[in-house]
């Protein structure tokens, strides 16, 4: 089961999926379109059986939701939210910085909360009231004054709590691909917004990918991955508990183990096979390892060529030297370094973000942070002199491009 992994044509294979779904979920966003609310009704009725009507969550469900949790959960939640909260704080930048560059030129950028946002949070196969607060959270940081959230029908109670607790107060039971549409375009109940984040299956994310201009969206985020490179020095049970960990979210998950050491690679098949016996969600996990396996690597270059051809979602380093090789490392969208740091930690209450592109989109994006939810504006402020200091170059290139009039602007203010 557990085997050596070709990992060529790797992202390829990663994101085939989408294609094939594109069909079906343009008709599901022109029903939307077209029908609204009434649209949006009608396909949770056929796609997740809900027959509740309005999407809308009443304030007085969540209330109802906390007295059917457990306190325990309650308080992890809290306190999932506070280390997550903490985080993201830091990644605030200032509304405001300007610099004096040179004598009478100053530079800066100015930062500004999105409007609206629309969180997705799946729920179907697994309900991830995590990641509510993995989406919510780094929004309200950002200061956006308006941020919804759906996830698809019942909604399990933890789901609603987490809501209150990221401070979110609009919620709809809609999921899928006629939520996304529902957020991108707008809806008689569901407002317009102007981005959208959070994971989803391929329904969700084509759903995304084709809606992107109507409103943006975060990155494609599907079923989850990681990628471990480990030496001898690490221990096969902790590879294997993380191997296990991603693949039992979603039969299209992937684990992929890359190391130098075959007898490694042995070792984690082992133990694997051992955890596996016991694992609740094993027919889950055995879909997902088919897919997944293992990399013999000649040397540390090659390892971490490997992984960056990959650019996993969660990247864990196993290794002697673990802070070296994150200087070396290719992109991922999550690194974990050393033995003590299971990905797990990442996906609830170490602070850090879960929301990460996969299928090798870590190449391109960053995941889920407070940036994805603010617009930079860059300033300028000239005087006379910093713009004596400019305006010969600007209109010497304005003249080559032909701008007659770009460069008569700053002449004709030289003049006096
Ligand atoms: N590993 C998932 C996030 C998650 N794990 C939610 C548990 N709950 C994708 O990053
Ligand atoms: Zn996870």
């Amino acid at each position: 089961m557990w085997k050596p992994l070709d990992t060529r044509g790797w992202r390829e294979r990663r994101r085939g999926d989408i294609s094939g779904v594109l069909g079906s979920v343009r008709e599901i966003i022109d029903t939307v379109r077209r029908d609204g609310d009434a649209g949006l009704i009608e396909l949770s009725r056929r796609f997740d059986g809900f027959e509740g009507g309005s999407p809308v969550i009443l304030p007085e469900e969540i209330e109802e939701a906390y007295d059917e949790v457990d306190d325990r959960l309650i308080e992890a939640l809290c306190e999932a939210e506070a280390r997550i909260t903490h985080f993201h704080e830091l990644q605030k930048s200032r509304s405001l910085w300007l610099e004096e560059i040179e004598p009478g030129v100053t530079l800066g950028v100015r930062t500004r909360p999105l409007d609206r946002v629309g969180c997705y949070v799946p729920g179907g196969r697994a309900a991830y009231p995590s990641t509510v607060l993995m989406t919510a959270v780094p929004a309200r940081v950002a200061g956006v004054p308006e941020i919804c959230i759906c996830t698809p029908p019942p909604g399990d109670p933890l789901t609603l709590v987490a809501m209150d607790i990221a401070g979110v107060n609009e919620g709809y039971r809609v999921g899928g691909a006629q939520a996304i549409a529902a957020m991108a375009i707008g809806t008689e109940t569901i407002g317009k917004v102007a981005k959208i984040v959070g994971p989803g299956n391929v329904y969700v994310t084509a759903a995304k990918m084709l809606l992107r201009g109507e409103a943006e969206i975060d990155f494609p985020a599907g079923p989850s991955e990681i990628g471990i490179i480990a030496d001898m020095t690490a221990d096969p049970s902790y590879i294997a508990a993380d191997v296990l960990a991603q693949a039992e979210h979603d039969p299209h998950s992937a684990s992929v183990l890359v190391t130098t050491d075959a007898g490694l690679a042995d070792r984690v098949g082992r133990e694997i096979e051992r955890m596996l016996a016991s694992a609740p969600r094993k027919e889950i996990i055995e879909k997902a390892l088919a897919h997944s396996g293992y990399v013999i690597a000649s040397n540390r270059a090659e390892a971490i060529r490997v992984m960056d051809a990959i650019a996993p979602e969660h990247l864990s380093l196993q290794v002697a030297d673990p802070m070296a090789l994150l200087q070396e490392v290719g992109h991922a969208g999550s690194i974990f370094v050393g033995p003590y740091t299971p990905v797990a930690c990442g996906d609830y209450a170490s602070g850090t973000n879960h929301v990460l592109p996969t299928a090798g989109y870590a190449s391109v994006y960053s995941g889920l942070d407070v940036h994805h939810f603010c617009t930079r504006s860059q300033v300028q402020i000239l005087t006379e002199e910093g713009l004596d200091a400019i305006g010969d170059v600007v209109e010497a290139l304005a003249e080559a491009e032909g701008l007659a009039a770009h460069a008569e602007s700053v002449r004709v203010r030289r003049r006096g």
